[in-house]
Order: structure tokens, then C-alpha cells, then sequence
């Protein structure tokens, strides 16, 4: 059993703390659950949440730009992008520096902010991150958060480029041609090949319906989406699932 776990305001609350999220995680590990975190958070703050919570299975970045493996965690061979000392990368986003000059070129035109052209203490007003997290946050490597913009026409422009933007809980993001879905079904297709998979996803925004989509049994929380159940909040699960 697998689940694709979306992290701010769904496993996440409002004040970023892991603690509520504990009980809930309890409950999918005795159950033999993979928990899978797929969120646009960096690598950096969910290995934040993944070391708070004892969670040590894949996980996808930065809205479904890149899926990391833990090192022997599937006893077959398969391909890669990158190695690193614990995990392999599958990259299916774009670079950041790509994005980052993109975005630097229009800013002025749009009236964008991003952590790319913000200080730590503009981080934190924008988005309430506690500091250590917003620095966490600030160590973008596929995507781009986009705080403020001003003028129409950004998507268009964006789109010009190659690049994407989808709505997360707060923000929008700015990635590369892919989505949280591309990435999640990647990882069914590789577990795929070891044991019969059945699959569960849960998010809040309009960036997780691509996830949503490719799974047996799709929860949203306060999200409508004709497809999954609206659970409302995240410890319903442990009345949904047995
Ligand atoms: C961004 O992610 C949220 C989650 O959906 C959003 O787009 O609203 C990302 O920048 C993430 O890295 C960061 O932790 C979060 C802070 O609210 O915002
Ligand atoms: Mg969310
Ligand atoms: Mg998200």
C-alpha cells in the first residue's frame, strides 16, 4: 500500500508544526503504509519533516519535479538522473537556475516577488514560516514560489518560456512541464514491479488533482474534486481506511 501525502494544510496545519501529524503517520505505518510526501516544498524542508515524523520512503519535490529514491529501496535496477549519498534522483523538472533567470528577466513587467529576489525576513512576512523552515524553503533547486504579481499576461509569458504555474494551497509555483501526478505515477510504476500496489493520495490544492488522479482512492481536504472524497481533515483518514 502506498500513500501520496500532499504536506501544507493537509498533513501540515496552519502553523507548520509536525507534532499533529504524528498520531496520523502512526496510524498509516501500522497499517504497512509507504508514505510518500509529494509537495512543492524543497528536498531541504522534507527531510525536515521526514526526520520529525521517522518517515524514510521516496519522496517527490517541488510540485512533481523530482522523485528521490532511498538507495536500495527497490532491489532492481532502474533509471536515473543523478546519485546522491542516500538517494537516487529522478529528475522531470527543470533546473532552477532556468527558471530563476526566467523570472528575474519579467519581474520588473509583472511586479513579481519570489524567494529569488527576497530577503529571509521578506520570506517569513509572506509566507509565516517559522525562520529555520523559511531557510529551508529558500534552498529552491526545480521551482519557483510566486508571492506577488501584478499585471496579466504572466502565465502567457510564462508559457512562452516552457515554464508552468499551478496553484498549491497559498501560492503559485512555477516549475518545469510536469506535476505531481507525472511524478506519482512514475513511483506506482516502479513499485508496481515488485508487489500489486494499491494506491491512496490526499491534498488540499488545485496542484494535487494530477496526483489525485492516478491513484485507487483519492481524498481531498476541503478541495472539490468530483473524483475523491473530501475527508475534511487529515485524521479522518483513520475512519476511511480500515
Ligand atoms: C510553497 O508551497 C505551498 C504549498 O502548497 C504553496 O504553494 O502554497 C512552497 O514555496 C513551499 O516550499 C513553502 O514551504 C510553502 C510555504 O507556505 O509555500
Ligand atoms: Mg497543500
Ligand atoms: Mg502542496
Amino acid at each position: 500500500k502506498i500513500i501520496f501525502l500532499d504536506l501544507d494544510k493537509t498533513l501540515i496545519g496552519e502553523d507548520y508544526s509536525p507534532e499533529p501529524a504524528k498520531k496520523i503517520v502512526e496510524f498509516l505505518k501500522e497499517r504497512g503504509f509507504k508514505i510518500i510526501f509529494n509537495s512543492s516544498k524543497t528536498k531541504a524542508e522534507q527531510e525536515y519533516y521526514r526526520r520529525a515524523l521517522d518517515i524514510n520512503d521516496p519522496f517527490i519535490v517541488e510540485t512533481g519535479s523530482a522523485v528521490y529514491i532511498p538507495k536500495d529501496d527497490l532491489p532492481f535496477n532502474f533509471p536515473f538522473t543523478r546519485k546522491e549519498r542516500n538517494y537516487l534522483v529522478i529528475e522531470l523538472g527543470v533546473n532552477y537556475t532556468i527558471i530563476k533567470k526566467a523570472l528575474d528577466e519579467i519581474k520588473d513587467k509583472f511586479g513579481l516577488k519570489y524567494y529569488g529576489n527576497s530577503s529571509l525576513e521578506e520570506v517569513i512576512r509572506y509566507t509565516n514560516l517559522p525562520g529555520d523552515l523559511a531557510k529551508l524553503a529558500m534552498q529552491r533547486e526545480y521551482s519557483e514560489t510566486i508571492f506577488t504579481w501584478s499585471t496579466p499576461g504572466f502565465e502567457k509569458e510564462l508559457t512562452k518560456r516552457e515554464l508552468k504555474i499551478s496553484k498549491g494551497s497559498r501560492f503559485y509555483n512555477v516549475t518545469g512541464n510536469t506535476d505531481k501526478g507525472k511524478a506519482a505515477k512514475l513511483i506506482l510504476n516502479l513499485y508496481s514491479q515488485v508487489e500489486k500496489i494499491e494506491s491512496y493520495a490526499v491534498g488540499d490544492g488545485q496542484n494535487d488533482i494530477p496526483m489525485l488522479k492516478v491513484v485507487d482512492y483519492p481524498f481531498t481536504i476541503g478541495l472539490s474534486y468530483s473524483g475523491a472524497k473530501d475527508i475534511r481533515e487529515i485524521t479522518k483518514l483513520m475512519e476511511v481506511i480500515k
